[in-house]
């Protein structure tokens, strides 16, 4: 048998232990073991209710009643505590994700289209507007349609003007963009209105206004009874539309063996001395119709290959080409 004041005696010990264990519980790992230290199944309170059965039956009453206060007591300990820590950490969130918006922010820069692609969407719209096509061939070319099919033989002398990179016998690396007239026009029935931008590549020594890897836009018009004054009015038309006012445009005679007549284009910026090569130009050689199984007699057209970093050069003053590929950022934002 147990004594009522030795229940008592026990239960205060065991507030005790209570009141000072939970004033140092720091976090909610620590507010679970504590209840379950106290109230779990095997709890300290629950072993005190295991001794009821120990109590003369006259004051077992006031003995559970006891008991029942201290679980409570125990219970609202725990959760008070747990609340307490539960405020605390929310604080504590809320002032480490405050937002300061007086903070600068993070700067991520932007980049921008390179020089060159802006330049040639730009002159790949005036043509679009004026009613051309844009069309695409390969790099690796072969050499039918580099040279073959545009008039050259293979023991042409022209061909030394095309200083090109072979991958073997009869594969290269195209000069110019020239064999897409032929790969346009062996697809494509008359008439013929295309522009055609992409990579060209030669064993050109590297100087101011020469790089191995360049950019041209071929264009070629093939219709009935076109002539080299509809050339020289797409052109001229084209470089107002391009270059805007005060520009200067000089066609000469030249010779490639896939136009004829050929002419060579050179402009000049605004008060400067020198004229600039930007691009060779003609009437397409009856030949090269042929070639591609149309009728000379039916139709003419023509034709020119331009340099897109000349042209970038003249309008944005660049005297050295090799800007381009540089990958100097100072050169590279300003535009
Ligand atoms: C040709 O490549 C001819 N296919 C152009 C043509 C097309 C003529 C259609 C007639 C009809 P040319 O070798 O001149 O021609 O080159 C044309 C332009 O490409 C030059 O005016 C120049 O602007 C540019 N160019 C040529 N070689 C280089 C180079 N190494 N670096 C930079 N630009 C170049």
């Amino acid at each position: 048998m147990i004594e009522l004041t030795d229940l008592r005696a026990r239960i205060s010990h065991v507030k005790d232990d209570l009141s000072q264990q939970v004033s140092v519980l720091s976090d909610l790992d620590a507010v679970e073991a504590f209840r379950i230290e106290f109230l779990g199944r095997k709890g300290k309170i629950s072993e005190l209710f295991k001794l009821l059965g120990q109590i003369d039956p006259s004051e077992r009453a006031t003995a559970g009643k006891l008991l029942n206060d201290l679980k409570q007591e125990a219970s609202a300990l725990f959760a008070a505590r747990k609340d307490e820590l539960d405020s605390a950490a929310l604080d504590e969130q809320i002032a480490r994700e405050r937002i300061d918006l007086t903070l600068p922010g993070v700067y991520h820069p932007l980049g921008h289209k390179h020089l060159l692609t802006q330049v040639q969407q730009e002159i790949e719209s005036i043509f679009l507007r004026m009613g051309f096509d844009v069309a695409s061939g390969p790099e690796i070319e072969d050499e039918y349609h580099n040279f073959e099919a545009l008039n050259i033989p293979a023991d042409h002398p022209a061909r030394d003007d095309w200083d090109t990179f072979y991958i073997d016998d009869t594969t290269l690396l195209r000069p110019h963009t020239s064999p897409v007239q032929i790969r346009v026009m062996e697809q494509t029935k008359p008439p013929v209105r295309i522009i055609c931008p992409g990579r060209c590549y030669r064993r050109d020594t590297q100087d101011a206004t020469h790089s191995p890897v360049f950019h041209q836009i071929e264009l070629l018009w093939v219709e009935e009874g076109l002539s080299l004054a509809n050339l020289k009015y797409v052109l001229e038309l084209f470089i107002h539309e391009f270059f805007g006012e005060g520009y200067e445009m000089r066609l000469s005679g030249d010779f490639f063996p896939f136009t004829e007549p050929s002419v060579q284009v050179h402009m000049r910026a605004p008060g400067a001395k020198d004229w600039l090569e930007i691009m060779g130009a003609g009437m397409v050689d009856p030949a090269v119709l042929k070639n591609v199984g149309y009728d000379p007699e039916e139709v003419t057209g023509f034709a020119f290959g331009l340099g897109i970093e000349r042209m970038a050069m003249l309008r944005y003053g660049i005297d050295d080409i090799r800007l381009f590929l540089g990958n100097d950022l100072r050169f590279i934002t300003q535009f």
